[in-house]
C-alpha cells in the first residue's frame, strides 16, 4: 500500500515579515536615537544604474549631522509604521498570519546603544504592538539586530569591530527578553549575519574608512566574530528568561551554482557555498569549520578570539535556522558570460535557464527546494523561511485596483517548491513572505520597489497619503493560509 506524504504541518507559521527601520518612521520620536539605517541616502535611479552600493563613510556621516548636507534619507519616515500599526495588524489578521516577524530598532531602546537605563517610551511602544498582535493570536518572531546599529556605538567604537559591543548588545536583549518574556517566543539574533562581509557597514555598523591598514574582509570577519559571541550569549539568556523560548540565526542564503560543469566552476560554487554557510555553521555547530582556517590563512585575515569565545560558541548553538531566500547566484572561473545585477556578489554571472526581476535578481523557486534540502542534511535543525519575495513596480488603476499576477506568480512558484522540500522531509517551521506591506527598500531606500499584499500609498519622493489597499495578491496569500498551502 502508498503511503500519502502529507505537506505543511498543521501549526505551520505562516506570515510575513519587516524590519523596523524600513517601516516604522519616527525616527526621532519618543527618545529614539539614530541608527546606522538613518543614515543612508536615497539616491535617484538615474545616478546610480540598477543596483547601488551605498556607502556611508565617517566623513559623510558627521557632514550629516553638521547639518552640511541636504541628502534624504526615506528610511526615516518609513511607512508610518509607527502611528498606524493597529491598522496594519489589522489586516495582517484579515490575510490570516500565524506569525509576523518585526524588528526592535535597538536605537528605541537605548538611544545610544549604552546608556544607563533604557528609553521607557521606546519599551512601551512594542508592548503595545505585541499586545495588539495578542488580540489576534499572532505570534511575534522578533529580530533584535536587523541593520539597525545604533550610530553613537558606530560613532564611538566602530560597531561590530569592537568587542565592547558585545555587552551593550548582551543588554539591550536581556532588557527586551525580559520585559517582553509573556509575549515573545521566537527571537532571531541577526538578521542577515552573512552582509557583514559584503557590506560591514549596513550589517555591523562599522567603517572601513577608519581602518586604512586593514582588508574589508580582515575587517568583517573580526567584527562577525563578535557578532557570533553575543548571538550564542544571548541564545543562553533567553532560554533562562523565557519560558520555551527558541532562537534562531538569519542567514542570507546564496544558493551558488556553477555555470558550466568544468570540475574548476564546481568547485567554486561549492567554495561560495561553503564561505555563505561558515555563517550558519557557527552559529549550529557552534565552532568554526575547518575550511575556514585556510581561507583566513591565505587572505591574510586574523580572527582575534578570547579565551573562552570557543567554549560559549560551543556550548549555546541556535535552536534553529532561518534564511532569507530571493534569487541564486551562477559562477564561472573561465568564459564568456553575461554579468548579472544581483548586487551582493561580484562575479556572478547569468544562469540562462533563469529569469531576472526588474532589479536583476534572477528568479529561482527550486534554488529554494535545493537549499532547504542543503540545510536539512547540513544541520538537522528545523528551518524557517523568514524572507521571500519579489520587489516589482506595482500599477493602479482607475478604480483603485491594484494587479500584481508577478508576485503572486513568484510566491506561488517558491510555495510550490518549499511544500516538495517539506515532502522529502524538510523539518520547516513556518514562512513570512517579505514585506507583507509596502516598505522602504534596504538595499535601494526607494518606495517603487515594492513586495507587499497591501499597497502603500507613498512614492520614492516620500509623496502621497500613506493610504493602504489591498493588492490581488491579498485574497490570494489569504487563501494560502486557509488551505495551509493547499490552494495555490
Ligand atoms: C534583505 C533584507 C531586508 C530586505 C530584503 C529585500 O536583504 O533583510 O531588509 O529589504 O532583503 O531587499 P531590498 O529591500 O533591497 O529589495
Amino acid at each position: 500500500m502508498t503511503k500519502t506524504i502529507t505537506g505543511f504541518k498543521p501549526d505551520f507559521l505562516w506570515g510575513g515579515a519587516t524590519a523596523a527601520n524600513q517601516v516604522e518612521g519616527a525616527y526621532d520620536l519618543d527618545g529614539k536615537g539614530l541608527s546606522t539605517a538613518d543614515m543612508v541616502p536615497y539616491i535617484p535611479k538615474e545616478k546610480r544604474g540598477l543596483n547601488v552600493k551605498m556607502d556611508v563613510t565617517s566623513q559623510y556621516i558627521e557632514d550629516v549631522l553638521a547639518g552640511k548636507i541636504d541628502d534624504r534619507f526615506p528610511k526615516r519616515d518609513g511607512i508610518d509604521f509607527y502611528h498606524r500599526y493597529k491598522e496594519d495588524i489589522a489586516l495582517f489578521a484579515e490575510l490570516g498570519f500565524k506569525v509576523f516577524r518585526l524588528s526592535i530598532n535597538w536605537a528605541r531602546i537605548f538611544p545610544n546603544g549604552n546608556d544607563a537605563e533604557p528609553n521607557e517610551a521606546g519599551l512601551q511602544f512594542y508592548e503595545n504592538v505585541f499586545k495588539e498582535l495578542k488580540k489576534y493570536d499572532i505570534e511575534p518572531l522578533v529580530t533584535l539586530s536587523h541593520y539597525e546599529t545604533p550610530l553613537e556605538l558606530t560613532r564611538k567604537f566602530n560597531g561590530w569591530y569592537s568587542r565592547e559591543v558585545i555587552d551593550f548588545y548582551v543588554r539591550y536583549a536581556e532588557t527586551v527578553f525580559t520585559r517582553y518574556k509573556d509575549y515573545v517566543k521566537y527571537w532571531l539574533t541577526f538578521n542577515e549575519i552573512n552582509v557583514i562581509t559584503h557590506s560591514p557597514y549596513t550589517g555591523g555598523g562599522v567603517l572601513i574608512d577608519r581602518l586604512p591598514e586593514k582588508t574589508s574582509d580582515q575587517i568583517a570577519y573580526q567584527a562577525a566574530h563578535h557578532q557570533f559571541v553575543a548571538s550564542a550569549l544571548v541564545t543562553k539568556l533567553a532560554h533562562e528568561i523565557i519560558p520555551g523560548a527558541q532562537v534562531g540565526c538569519m542567514l542570507a542564503r546564496m544558493q551558488t551554482y556553477p555555470v558550466t560543469n568544468h570540475p574548476d566552476d564546481v568547485l567554486k560554487a561549492q567554495r561560495m557555498n561553503d564561505l555563505n554557510l561558515f555563517f550558519t555553521d557557527v552559529h549550529a555547530k557552534g565552532e568554526y569549520p575547518s575550511f575556514m582556517n585556510r581561507y583566513f590563512a591565505e587572505n591574510g585575515i586574523e580572527v582575534i578570539k578570547e579565551r573562552g569565545d570557543d567554549e560559549i560558541l560551543k556550548q549555546y548553538p541556535v535552536d534553529f535556522i532561518s534564511f532569507s531566500y530571493y534569487m541564486s547566484i551562477s559562477v564561472t572561473t573561465h568564459g564568456e558570460f553575461e554579468a548579472t545585477a544581483g548586487n551582493l556578489v561580484e562575479g556572478a554571472v547569468k544562469n540562462q535557464y533563469l529569469e531576472s526581476s526588474d532589479w536583476g535578481w534572477q528568479i529561482d523557486p527550486k534554488g529554494l527546494r535545493v537549499a532547504l534540502q542543503d540545510f536539512q542534511t547540513r544541520y538537522g535543525k528545523p528551518l524557517f523561511v523568514v524572507e521571500n519575495g519579489l520587489g516589482a513596480y506595482d500599477t493602479v488603476e482607475e478604480d483603485g485596483s491594484i494587479h500584481d499576477p508577478y508576485r503572486i506568480d513568484y510566491l506561488r512558484q517558491h510555495i510550490e517548491q518549499m511544500k516538495e522540500a517539506v515532502k522529502d522531509g524538510v523539518d520547516l517551521m513556518g514562512y513570512t513572505a517579505w514585506g507583507p506591506i509596502d516598505l522602504v527598500s534596504m538595499s535601494t531606500s526607494e518606495m517603487s520597489k515594492r513586495y507587499g499584499f497591501i499597497y502603500v500609498d507613498q512614492d520614492d519622493d516620500g509623496n502621497g497619503t500613506l493610504n493602504r489597499s489591498k493588492k490581488d495578491s491579498f485574497a490570494w496569500y489569504q487563501q494560502v493560509i486557509e488551505t495551509n498551502g493547499e490552494e495555490l
